[in-house]
C-alpha cells in the first residue's frame, strides 16, 4: 500500500476507485506473491549523455569533441542510403563527415562485434567524424538510433558531441511489446505513436493481439477485417517496417475453433487476407479458453501444419509464435503428460512459446525460465504482463520496472514482450526500460533507467511527473510494486511537530502537481492520467486535513476534530 494511504488509514478512507469499466473476472488467475521486495538499482551520473537502452560498451574519450554545429555530411552509399532517416541534425556539405561500412560479408573478430545482425560500432572522433561500422542494415539503424540519442544529449548543446567509442549489440532475440490485454484496444494513433517509440529505442517486436478486438478473437476471427481497419493494420505494417519493427498478427481462435478442415482453412485464409496487407509474422494465442480448443495435441499439429502449409510457402513469413493454455506454471500441468512436455515433443522446433512465468503476472527468474524451457525443448518467449492493468482497472502502473533476471541470455530466453495498460502513452515508462533490460539484461538497473524515463517522457514537468508516479505503482490486489519510496513512514510515537512540517511540504506538492502536469508537451499522456490526477490531487488535500484532524484530536478539541473528520469523509458518490 502506498506509505501516503497507510499513513493516514486511521482517519482516511481514501481509496482510488475510477473503474467504471468491469474487467473480465481474472480473479481465479489471481496467484501473485504479495511480497514486494526490495527496490534494486540506483540513479546513475551519465553526465549528461543519457543513451536508451544502455550500450553494451561506451567509453567517452578525453580527446576533443566533435564540432557538429555545420551539421553533418554523408559519405559513401551506404550512409547516403540513410539520408532520409538523418532527420535529427542538418545535413550540409560543410558538416562533419559521416560514414557508414559494413562487415557482415567479411566479418571477423577485429571488427569488435558478434557476428549477428544489429551489431554496430561508432567512433566519433574530432577530425575523423563520425565513423558507423555495423554489421548489416539493421545494426546501421540502430547505431543512427544512438547517434540521435547523443545528438539530442544535454551534452550537446553547444553544438559538438563527445569523443567517443560504442559497441553494442541487442543480448535477446525478441525485445517489446504484446498489445494482449483485455479492454479498449490502443487507437490508431497511439498505436503509431507507440511504434516510433519502439524504434528509437530499439525494440524489434510488436504483437498485434487485443483481446476486445472481434477479428483477433471470437466472433470474428475467421472474417477479414472490415475495409477502413484493414486499412489501418496496412498502415501500422508500414510504421514497423520503418522502425524496424517486426509487426506479429495474432489470432486468438480457441473458445470456438472446431479441430476440423474447415477451421485449418479459415485460419489459411485469414492469414492470407493479413498477408496482402503487408504481415508477415503470425502467432496463435490459445490463452484463456475452456473446452475442446485446449487440446494440446489439436495446439500443436495446427502450428505444425500452418508452418508446413502456410510458413514454408510463403517463404517470407517468419516462424510462428503460440501460446498455449498453460502459459503460467499456477496451473501448468508439470508431469510428462502435461502439455508443455506435448508442445516439447510435438512442436516444430523453429516455432516461438509464450510463458508468463510461475503465476499470470509473474518475475522474469531463472527457476521459471529452467522450468518451461526443459518442457518445451526451447528457450521460451516471456510475456511479461506488466505494466497491464486489465485485472486492476482502477490503478495506473508508472512505477520501475524489475523483477527481471539480469542473467538472462539468449540461451535461457528468446526475449521479452511486455502486455502493457490500455493506456498507451502512460505505458511508456515502463516500456522504456523493458527495451532497456532486453537489451543489455547484465547492466539493467530499474531506478536509473525509470529516472532516464521520466526525463526522456516529461522534460518540462520531471519533477511533477516523479513525484505523481512514485505513488503511483502497486496494484494493491495483483503484481505487488513497490512504492512511495521516499515518503517517510512514522508512528504517533516519533510524530513530532518536525515530522508533521515534513509531511505537510510534501502534501502541499502532491496538491500542485495536477496543474504543474498542464504544461507537459503529450497532451495524449496528460489525458490519459488526468483522472488520476485529479485523484492524487483529493488525496494530497485529505491528508493535509488529517494532519489538521490529528491535531486537533491531541489539543483536546473534539467537536472540532468531529466536524473536520466528518467533512473529509469521502461522499458516496466520491467512493
Ligand atoms: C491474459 C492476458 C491478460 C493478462 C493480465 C496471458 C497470456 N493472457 O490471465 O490477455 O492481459 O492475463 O490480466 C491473461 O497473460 N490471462
Amino acid at each position: 500500500m502506498n506509505k501516503l494511504r497507510f499513513i493516514f488509514a486511521m482517519t482516511v478512507v481514501a481509496t482510488l476507485s475510477l473503474g467504471t469499466v468491469m474487467a473480465q473476472d481474472l480473479s481465479s488467475q489471481r496467484g501473485e506473491s504479495q511480497d514486494v521486495g526490495e527496490m534494486l538499482g540506483h540513479k546513475v551520473d551519465h553526465g549528461d549523455l543519457i543513451i536508451n537502452p544502455t550500450p553494451q560498451h561506451l567509453y567517452t574519450l578525453r580527446s576533443l569533441p566533435l564540432d557538429i554545429s555545420k551539421g553533418v555530411t554523408l559519405k559513401g552509399k551506404a550512409a547516403k542510403a540513410f539520408a532520409t532517416e538523418i532527420d535529427f541534425i542538418k545535413q550540409s556539405r560543410k558538416g562533419a563527415k559521416l560514414t557508414i561500412t559494413y562487415v557482415k560479408d567479411g566479418w571477423n573478430e577485429s571488427d569488435e562485434m558478434p557476428d549477428e545482425s544489429g551489431s554496430y560500432t561508432i567512433n566519433i572522433h574530432h577530425r575523423e567524424g563520425i565513423t558507423i561500422k555495423a554489421y548489416d542494415e539493421l545494426g546501421a539503424f540502430y547505431a543512427l538510433q544512438t547517434l540521435r540519442q547523443i545528438v539530442e544529449s544535454p551534452r550537446t548543446a553547444e553544438g559538438t558531441i563527445p569523443a567517443l567509442v560504442i559497441r553494442d549489440w541487442p543480448d535477446l532475440k525478441y525485445r517489446g511489446v504484446v498489445e494482449g490485454f483485455y479492454g479498449t484496444p490502443w487507437s490508431h494513433a497511439t498505436r503509431l505513436s507507440l511504434i516510433d517509440f519502439y524504434g528509437r529505442h530499439k525494440m524489434n517486436y510488436y504483437v498485434y493481439g487485443p483481446k476486445d478486438d472481434p477479428y483477433h478473437s471470437s466472433p470474428y476471427w475467421r472474417e477479414e477485417y472490415p475495409a477502413d481497419e484493414a486499412a489501418q493494420i496496412k498502415e501500422l505494417v508500414e510504421a514497423c517496417k520503418r522502425n524496424r519493427v517486426h509487426f506479429v498478427w495474432a489470432v486468438h481462435p480457441g473458445k470456438d475453433i472446431k479441430w476440423e478442415e474447415s477451421d485449418i482453412q479459415n485460419l489459411k485464409n485469414k492469414f492470407d487476407a493479413m498477408y496482402k496487407l503487408g504481415v508477415r509474422a503470425f502467432a496463435i494465442h490459445f490463452d484463456d479458453i475452456e473446452g475442446a480448443g485446449t487440446n494440446p495435441y489439436y495446439q500443436t499439429e495446427l502450428m505444425n501444419i500452418l508452418n508446413e502449409e502456410f510458413v514454408a510457402v510463403k517463404g517470407d513469413v517468419e516462424p510462428l509464435i503460440v501460446c498455449p493454455t498453460e502459459y503460467t506454471r499456477l496451473w501448468a500441468n508439470p508431469t510428462e503428460r502435461g502439455s508443455l512436455v506435448i508442445y516439447g515433443n510435438e512442436l516444430d522446433p523453429s516455432v516461438d512459446v509464450f510463458w508468463t512465468g510461475d503465476a499470470v503476472c509473474s518475475d522474469m527468474t531463472e527457476s521459471t525460465m529452467e522450468w518451461i524451457s526443459s518442457r518445451i525443448k526451447r528457450p521460451a518467449l516471456f510475456w511479461w504482463n506488466f505494466p497491464v492493468t486489465d485485472y486492476a482497472r482502477h490503478i495506473v502502473m508508472q512505477g520501475p520496472v524489475y523483477g527481471l533476471a539480469n542473467t538472462m541470455d539468449k540461451t535461457k530466453t528468446r526475449g521479452i514482450l511486455s502486455n502493457p495498460m490500455e493506456h498507451g502513452e502512460a505505458s511508456k515508462l515502463a516500456l522504456y526500460s523493458v527495451g532497456d533490460f532486453a537489451w543489455n539484461t547484465e547492466a539493467y538497473n530499474p531506478i536509473d533507467s525509470w529516472e532516464r524515463a521520466l526525463d526522456e517522457l516529461a522534460p518540462e514537468v520531471k519533477e511533477a511527473y516523479r513525484l505523481f508516479a512514485i505513488h503511483s505503482c502497486d496494484t494493491e490486489t495483483g503484481y505487488r510494486r513497490w512504492e512511495s519510496w521516499e515518503t517517510e513512514t512514522f508512528s504517533f510515537a516519533t510524530y513530532d511537530a518536525e515530522v508533521a512540517a515534513r509531511l505537510k511540504e510534501e502534501l502541499e506538492r502532491i496538491i500542485a502537481v495536477p496543474a504543474q502536469m498542464e504544461a507537459i508537451e503529450n497532451k495524449a499522456l496528460l489525458e490519459e492520467l488526468r483522472p488520476w490526477l485529479v485523484e492524487f490531487a483529493k488525496l494530497g488535500e485529505r491528508c493535509l486535513k488529517a494532519i489538521e484532524c490529528y491535531e486537533l484530536y491531541a489539543a483536546g478539541e473534539y467537536d472540532a476534530f468531529w466536524d473536520l473528520y466528518a467533512d473529509n469523509l469521502m461522499t458516496e458518490e466520491e467512493i
